[in-house]
């Protein structure tokens, strides 16, 4: 009966939609068709996407520390012995040579290759047979379909993980007419090598992804009637497959002098001809999936279907009624107790059945079952170090449990509770653990002893006492919430929904809370969520902006303990990137390049003309100091300030004096992957300038380091100065080289404006006006971050319309530009968790700015969000702030007082500066004055 009334309560809070609930769920009336449409759950550690299929129920899940490769060195050693060479081949403008020069000596080392050309030959064998899958008459029949082309490799079309060699074959009919035209074979794209045959002859063979594949066809070799066309694909990492165009409008096919075009597009058939390729090095790392848990259940037709992810208690719920009876699935992820939980509930006896089985894309892993009610799944990471073991216990009121064929069976039961655990061998980026099995299995016994409605409760409560420090409503948006929100994101295209804001902000603490935990891993370019064995940019950490992105409302938000795995990455980055400082730079303190992974890589990657930018860990620093501002904690900083100190090392030896204009410059860099190789980006002299002013500050206020911080003022001044050029606009480069036309995504050199804040209204009003013409140049668009940090900047440069603008485009369901997917994650495309921080921290922008001159509210307020309120803001000097306005004018704030700081406050033309004394709270009226 109890349970009956707790399920019909629940369901019933669920229709009740009161505007209590207005930012607090992200909810569908239909399963998940596809990855991004689930919901995520996540304790920093574990993740996992609720598909909540009524039939077969898919769990997709992860476990943050799953990655291929292990620790290794990344460095070249004796790199620096080309670094002046690299230097003076910039300084004499010869781009492309320094470019090769470092291509070829100052890239960092590749994980283990083997040598391919045995593989090679062996797979070749089979082009000189007699009978080969190349020639006309051949029996494919047996062979499977796939469409062809695939630009986003055969990985999408369930060849999921496999490199190799692949042969696929098509048949094509050719009329008389036909015949007399000349005919090419365009291919476009292929990944990454081919042996392409048309009617049993080699057309033509190439190399690279990024080759063009325009084949001649000898004239006599068509005929009328059935010809046939064989290509061996060979595919030794990455995406694999006949790529052909990005833009699915255009057709692979034969194209004929005079422009007509017979396309190959469809069905073909393949075969997998040798998928046990040799070893290929990497540069770095990447996140891998782990596996899914999959339910089935005998439930058809159902009603009243929902799944919501009620970012209120930390949990997805399913709820649908079938056969006349009440079915609700909780999930969750508990940060005390490391687990993920699942509960079945029915609101009948008895009704609880169904089969649950684990599954893995990882070629090489094992099931086993541990005890009547428990199995365990182990997975091998391809040709890497890493393994894991996750452990599942099912725990039933009532109700019977078998074995059979690799599932549990359930029959019958009352109530089911899940526990999920998984960990791996992971210890630190420089160790494995042999023993970690055993470990996890200790731990998940122990676990599985404790009650689930006590740890349901325990996680209710951690996740709790994060989330309900800050509150936001913008206005009533609270009707609205009874839309899905794939249908929520549609509608905003055209309507205005001031709710859909304020419940992104939400959701993205929400995701903070959830993949970003003391303890924890940072979180990489998806968060803690992946599905693929071969993710974009190997769902690694990129630092030219997207992991620096993920933390920027971190503190604003109220979840200042969030920052901690970064602090921990910093920590590593400290010790691993000194060996680069070393190798490459004959330097002292620590460097960071353009990308790090679990391994801490430290050395530039893939290619020198964007691999190499050495700010990295110096606008890492920022993190820290701005966690400073807003905690206004000495200790930590104190903490830290060796690491400070070292990165600012770094630069001192690192900068160079440049002959023509006697300023020191950052070379070799980029401004990131804009332009190529150069001395003295912008972007870097800005990113340096913040680093030398926060150890001056940081040295200042710990009273060390004095005859040090004389020679940094020094060198600060000396570093080149931002330039307005020929446009007006604020030059990317040291030279006026900005292209007016360049809707370049990055717009790297105005982060002096924002996450910086060197360029501002106070005291570069000039600077602004040549920021703000870049911005105007660059254009609105762009991928789903691009178009995040555009709205920082808008909100900077005080323009609340331009800036709400810059939302809308986030908010645009996902398509070719960046954009949302239906489940609110960002698009880059494809996925990337970037954006979701980007854009609630640019709406945090619009209501709130500290880093200049005291605390400014509503700054950038657009009239959609004219009326609203918001609870628990915080700002720089550790002040909590909650604060409400009406029809675009403040009507009241209230300050909280955490450090005891004077408080500086600003409000149009209103100001206020006062003593506080910590843990008192301070109300103003509308115009600043204090209330007594
Ligand atoms: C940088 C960006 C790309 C992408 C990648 C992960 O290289 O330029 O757009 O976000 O990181």
């Amino acid at each position: 009966m109890r349970l009956y009334l707790y399920i019909l309560l629940s369901f019933l809070s669920i229709c009740l939609l009161n505007s209590a609930f207005a930012q607090t769920r992200v909810w569908f009336d239909h399963p998940a068709k596809q990855w991004e449409e689930a919901l995520p759950i996540g304790n920093g550690r574990l993740g996992a996407m609720v598909y909540g299929g009524v039939e077969e129920e898919e769990l997709q899940f992860n476990e943050e520390t799953l990655w291929t490769d292990g620790p290794r060195n990344y460095n070249k050693k004796g790199a620096s012995k080309y670094l002046q060479s690299i230097r003076n081949l910039l300084d004499q403008g010869q781009q492309k040579e320094a470019e090769s020069l470092a291509m070829r000596e100052f890239m960092g080392l590749k994980s283990e290759s083997e040598d391919p050309s045995a593989w090679l030959e062996k797979i070749g064998k089979i082009r000189e047979q007699k009978h080969g899958p190349f020639q006309v008459v051949f029996d494919d029949s047996k062979w499977p379909l796939i469409v062809v082309p695939h630009y986003e490799g055969w990985e999408n079309l369930g060849l999921e993980g496999l490199d190799g060699a692949v042969w696929f074959r098509y048949e094509f009919n050719l009329s008389k007419n036909q015949l007399s035209e000349r005919w090419s074979l365009d291919l476009n794209k292929i990944r990454t090598n081919d042996y392409t045959y048309i009617n049993g002859k080699l057309v033509g063979q190439s190399a690279g992804d990024d080759t063009r594949r325009l084949y001649q066809i000898p004239k006599e070799l068509l005929r009328e009637g059935r010809n046939s066309i064989a290509i061996q694909v060979i595919n030794l990492e990455g995406k694999g497959g006949v790529a052909g165009y990005k833009d699915t409008k255009q057709s692979i096919g034969l194209k004929s002098a005079s422009g007509k075009i017979i396309s190959l597009n469809g069905h073909w058939r393949y075969y997998i001809q040798d998928q046990n390729i040799p070893k290929i090095g990497s540069f770095q790392a990447s996140y891998q999936p782990f596996g899914t848990l999959n339910l089935k259940f005998n439930h058809k037709e159902t009603k009243n279907y929902s799944r919501i992810l009620d970012l209120d208690k930390g949990e997805v719920c399913v709820n649908y009624d079938a056969s006349g009876i009440h079915y609700k699935r909780t999930y969750f992820a508990s940060y005390p107790q490391n687990f993920i939980g699942i509960r079945l509930e029915a609101d009948q006896k008895k009704k609880i059945t169904f089969r649950l089985a684990m599954n893995t894309k990882h070629q090489r892993a094992k099931l086993d079952r541990l005890n009547k009610s428990s199995i365990r799944l182990e997975v091998w990471v391809k040709n890497g170090a890493m393994r894991g073991t996750a452990f599942l216990q099912l725990k039933l009121k009532g109700g019977q449990v078998s074995y059979t064929g690799n599932e549990l069976v359930v029959q019958q039961a009352d109530e089911a509770q899940i526990y999920l655990t998984a960990a791996t061998n992971f210890k630190s980026y420089q160790e494995l653990n042999d023993q970690y099995s055993a470990v996890a299995l200790d731990r998940f016994k122990d676990l599985c002893k404790l009650d689930f409605d006590k740890l349901y409760e325990l996680h209710q409560k951690d996740y709790q006492q994060l989330h309900h420090r800050f509150e936001i409503d913008f206005g009533d948006g609270s009707q609205l919430d009874t839309i899905p929100i794939d249908r929520r994101l549609q509608r905003a295209v055209m309507l205005d929904d001031p709710g859909l804001l304020a419940l992104y902000v939400q959701y993205a603490r929400y995701l903070q809370i959830a993949a970003s935990r003391p303890g924890s891993q940072p979180m990489n370019l998806q968060g803690i969520w992946n599905p693929s064995l071969e993710p974009s940019w190997g769902s690694k950490y990129t630092t030219n902006i997207n992991l620096e992105m993920n933390y920027w409302p971190t503190e604003a938000l109220n979840l200042s303990e969030l920052q901690q795995p970064l602090f921990q990455m910093i920590r590593d980055l400290h010790m691993a990137g000194a060996e680069t400082a070393k190798e490459y730079y004959a330097a002292r303190g620590w460097v960071l390049h353009h990308n790090t992974d679990l391994w801490r890589g430290t050395a530039p990657i893939n290619s020198s003309n964007h691999g190499i930018w050495p700010t990295g860990g110096a606008w890492l620093v920022r993190h820290l100091w701005e966690h400073y501002r807003y905690t206004q904690d000495i200790h930590f900083l104190k903490e830290y300030y060796p690491i400070i100190k070292d990165a600012t090392l770094f630069f001192k030896d690192f900068l160079v004096k440049d002959k023509a204009t006697e300023w020191l410059v950052s070379s070799p860099s980029n401004s990131p992957e804009n332009g190529g190789l150069v001395k003295g980006p912008t972007m870097d002299h800005q990113i340096i300038r913040s680093l030398f002013d926060i150890f001056n500050q940081s040295s200042k206020l710990l009273d060390a380091d004095n005859l040090l911080r004389d020679s940094i003022i020094k060198m600060r001044n000396q570093i080149a100065p931002n330039q307005v050029g020929q446009y007006g606009q604020l030059q990317e480069w040291l030279t006026d080289l900005d292209d007016p036309e360049n809707k370049h995504r990055h717009v790297s050199h105005l982060w002096g404006l924002f996450p910086g804040d060197e360029i501002n209204m106070i005291r570069t009003p000039q600077l602004v006006e040549a920021a703000k013409r870049s911005l105007v140049l660059r254009g609105d668009e762009g991928t789903g971050w691009s178009l995040a940090w555009k709205i920082n900047f808008w909100a900077r440069l005080k323009d609340a319309q331009h800036a709400y603008h810059m939302v809308k485009m986030l908010l645009r369901p996902a398509g070719k530009g960046g954009g949302s997917y239906p489940n609110l994650f960002d698009a880059h495309p494809p996925f990337q968790i970037d954006g979701n921080f980007g854009g609630a921290s640019g709406i945090i922008e619009m209501l709130l700015q500290s880093q200049t001159d005291g605390i400014e509210l509503l700054p950038a307020l657009p009239v959609e969000i004219g009326t609203g309120k918001v609870k628990g803001i915080k700002s720089r000097g550790d002040f909590q702030i909650s604060m409400e306005w009406k029809d675009s004018q403040l009507l009241a704030v209230t300050v909280e007082s955490l450090s005891g700081e004077e408080l500086h406050l600003r409000y149009q033309d209103h100001e206020v500066k006062i003593k506080t004394k910590r843990g008192e709270s301070y109300a103003f009226d509308k115009e600043l004055i204090l209330k007594k």
